[in-house]
């Protein structure tokens, strides 16, 4: 059995090579004059403490080893933040047409949203690390959401640390209704999609002419 930093070193690799390629799709968006549907781009590996939890929780073995690279499928997480509803799946359908990765499962939490309220749209890829050693395929997951999605995922992910998954009913309930506020806004904001997008065209182009060149 290899060590932690062998087992994870092709994760490192797979979300920093991600994390480029799809802000570089936000780049070519934007230098070919269209609105990109991705507004940011984060990434991160699993830290070994959330790696340990969950594997205690799935009840799989703590070590580096095939089951836990196969049952654990978001060791890598990419995060593809939009402005607009419509745009998570115009993300999703440019996952889907890549030749650098194979989609494996896809989970709708937007059409079907978690009890807690949590929205986003899964897909977890298989994607082919080259290393030294050869090609190392490793899993990782995509999140897809609206900025309003995030910013609810973010406060509730940081609340459960405090609450350790038990939260008590009022903050609950008031998470519930956040989430549902969060939609209401993705909702409002879809309707005036067109006077947002023409605004900022205008204010991008504005702030082209007065930036010194
Ligand atoms: P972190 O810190 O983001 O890595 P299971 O975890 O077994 O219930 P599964 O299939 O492993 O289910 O994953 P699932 O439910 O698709 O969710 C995986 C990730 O989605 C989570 O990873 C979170 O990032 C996010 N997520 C899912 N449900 C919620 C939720 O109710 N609230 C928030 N804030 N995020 C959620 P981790 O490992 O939990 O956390």
């Amino acid at each position: 059995m290899g060590t932690w930093g062998d087992f994870l070193s092709p994760y490192i690799q797979a979300v920093d090579e991600l994390k480029i390629k799809f802000k570089g799709m936000r780049s070519q968006f934007g230098a070919s004059g269209t609105t990109s549907p991705i507004e940011f781009v984060t990434g991160r590996v699993k830290p070994l403490a959330s790696i340990y939890d969950k594997s205690l929780e799935k009840g799989i073995t703590f070590e580096p080893s095939k089951k836990l690279a196969s049952d654990l499928q978001d060791i890598a997480g990419i995060r593809i933040m939009c402005q607009f509803v419509d745009d998570i799946s115009t993300v999703v359908n440019l996952i889907r047409q890549r030749d650098d990765l194979k989609v494996v499962e896809e989970i709708d939490y937007i059409t079907f949203s978690k009890p807690s309220g949590y929205r986003s749209y899964h897909m977890i890829v298989a994607y082919p690390v080259e290393t030294i050693q050869g090609k190392i395929e490793v899993l990782a997951e995509i999140q897809i959401r609206t900025l309003a999605m995030n910013f609810w995922a973010s406060i509730e992910h940081s609340m459960n640390y405090k609450y350790k998954g038990v939260f008590p009913e009022e903050i609950k309930n008031r998470l519930q209704n956040a989430a549902e506020a969060a939609f209401k806004l993705d909702e409002e904001m879809s309707s005036i999609r067109s006077e947002i997008q023409e605004a900022q065209v205008y204010f991008s182009e504005f702030k082209d002419s007065t930036n010194p060149k």
